[in-house]
């Protein structure tokens, strides 16, 4: 169990400045540490240098989008280096347009092994807008989108081959807040989102035994976790806060039955904010849902 860090410091994608601190609170709340405590062995591979962040208004629908582009070539290229020599890639954000080279990467790898794939996409919102549909013109609201192939070519095409993804291969989690017209887009590709009311009605059980169905000995797993999944209660410290989301126990119980598969092979973890933190307090926890998804539990089940 060989896991590489991948930091990429920048907030390019987002609507408010500091997750470009983000990889730097997680090392700050020993991430590299927790994960050997449960038997990994971790390289930190540093942090990614791409394009400063201009902080300039929407153009077409877009903020920033060539620097988007280039930092998302970034973390694709150093994503897929650590799938080819065989390495666990866990990309530290940074906001969550950088989704995009992640998972394009992962793709890639999967179609090079033969393997197929599927994406947990774990967040408080669909992240499936395009500059049609987009309120803001922010690209952190726009990676799944842009995975299944509607976006501007510049995103579409780094992964090589377009769509990146398959809709089909994709579970969304804990979702709660979908812009209008996303909310007609997410209806019309029919991407399967399990939102907050069907965890309310359904249970966070239920609901992972079907995100989870159907995958195999064959299957590379995916997590996309943006921190503003959990409730922002216990994780104040992300750019986007919504509140109703998984209280702690629900999102240990997430986590952990992701763990049973087995099948856990890239993750990311994003939008961290400490500029909106309390005492490093939301990367603390997503250290400690971190370790549950690595197989940390109380007691050893049968
Ligand atoms: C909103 C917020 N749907 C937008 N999106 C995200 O600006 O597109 N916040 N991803 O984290
Ligand atoms: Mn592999
Ligand atoms: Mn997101
Ligand atoms: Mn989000």
């Amino acid at each position: 169990h060989l896991v590489s860090l991948i930091g990429a410091p920048t907030d390019i994608g987002a609507g408010a400045k500091g997750a470009r601190m983000g990889p730097e609170a997680l090392r700050v709340a020993d991430f590299a540490a927790a994960l050997q405590s449960h038997g990994l062995e971790v390289e930190d591979r540093g942090n990614l240098i791409g394009p400063a962040n201009p902080w300039l208004p929407p153009d077409e629908g877009y903020r920033h989008l060539h620097e988007v582009a280039a930092w998302n070539q970034l973390v694709h290229d150093a994503v897929l280096a650590e799938l080819r020599i065989g390495r666990m890639p866990i990309l530290m954000g940074g906001d969550h347009c950088l989704g995009l080279g992640s998972i394009s990467a992962v793709a890639r790898h999967c179609r090079e092994a033969g393997k197929k794939l599927r994406v947990l996409w774990l967040d408080a919102h669909a992240d499936f807008n395009t500059n049609e549909l987009t309120p803001s013109g922010n690209i952190h609201g726009m990676p799944v989108a842009c995975l299944c192939g509607y976006g501007p070519k510049e995103l579409i095409e780094i992964g090589g081959q377009v769509p990146a993804v398959n809709p089909k291969w994709i579970r969304q989690i804990g979702i709660r807040s979908v812009d209008a017209g996303e909310k007609r887009f997410v209806h019309q590709v029919g991407l399967e989102v399990f939102d907050m009311r069907y965890i309310d009605e359904m249970g966070m059980r239920h609901t992972m035994e079907l995100a989870l169905a159907t995958m195999d000995d064959n299957t590379h797993l995916h997590v996309s976790f943006d921190v503003d999944f959990l409730d922002a209660d216990i994780a104040p410290g992300v750019g986007t806060t919504v509140p109703g989301g998984p209280t702690y126990r629900e999102a240990q119980l997430c986590m952990e039955m992701i763990a049973d598969t087995g099948r856990l092979a890239s993750l990311d973890v994003m939008e961290i904010n400490p500029a909106l933190d309390v005492r490093n307090r939301t990367a603390l926890i997503a250290v400690d849902m971190i370790e549950s998804l690595f197989g940390k539990s109380t007691l050893m089940r049968r």
